[in-house]
């Protein structure tokens, strides 16, 4: 009887053992926990305000007032208050009619660079193109 219960003792410690093992097993077996999300990389988008080629005219500021786009482009000047502007491009010499409210001006900027421009009437208001 003695080695009955011998065997039985040693059954039972191959059984636990086998079902450590397996345990340890299927937890190596489990799928690793998953990375971190990284934080959402994108290309940070360009700022609209400064490629736009439209720049208004509102509460005596341009906006944006310092703007940039290619050579070549066609920058329009919209006057949105209820005072007359007139926009100046300072180095260029150009000069807009006087723009009541609602009025435009446009300036095809031929060559890069940078130019600045301000309101006759109000020559605290000033702005630049690049
Ligand atoms: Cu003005």
């Amino acid at each position: 009887m003695q080695f009955r219960t011998a065997i039985a003792g040693f059954l039972a410690l191959l059984v636990a053992a086998l079902l450590l093992a397996s345990a340890k097993l299927a937890n190596d077996m489990a799928p690793p926990a998953a990375p971190a999300t990284p934080a959402a990389v994108s290309a940070p988008a360009a700022d609209p305000a400064k490629t736009a080629n439209v720049i208004t005219i509102s509460n005596f500021t341009f906006a944006p007032n310092n703007l940039s786009a290619p050579a070549g482009t066609t920058v329009t000047w919209t006057n949105n208050d209820d005072t007359i502007h007139r926009v100046m491009i300072t180095d260029l010499k150009v000069k807009s009619n006087a723009l009541d409210t609602g009025d435009s001006f446009s300036y095809k900027f031929d060559k890069p660079g940078t130019y600045k421009y301000f309101c006759t009437m109000h020559p605290v208001m000033t702005g630049s193109w690049l």
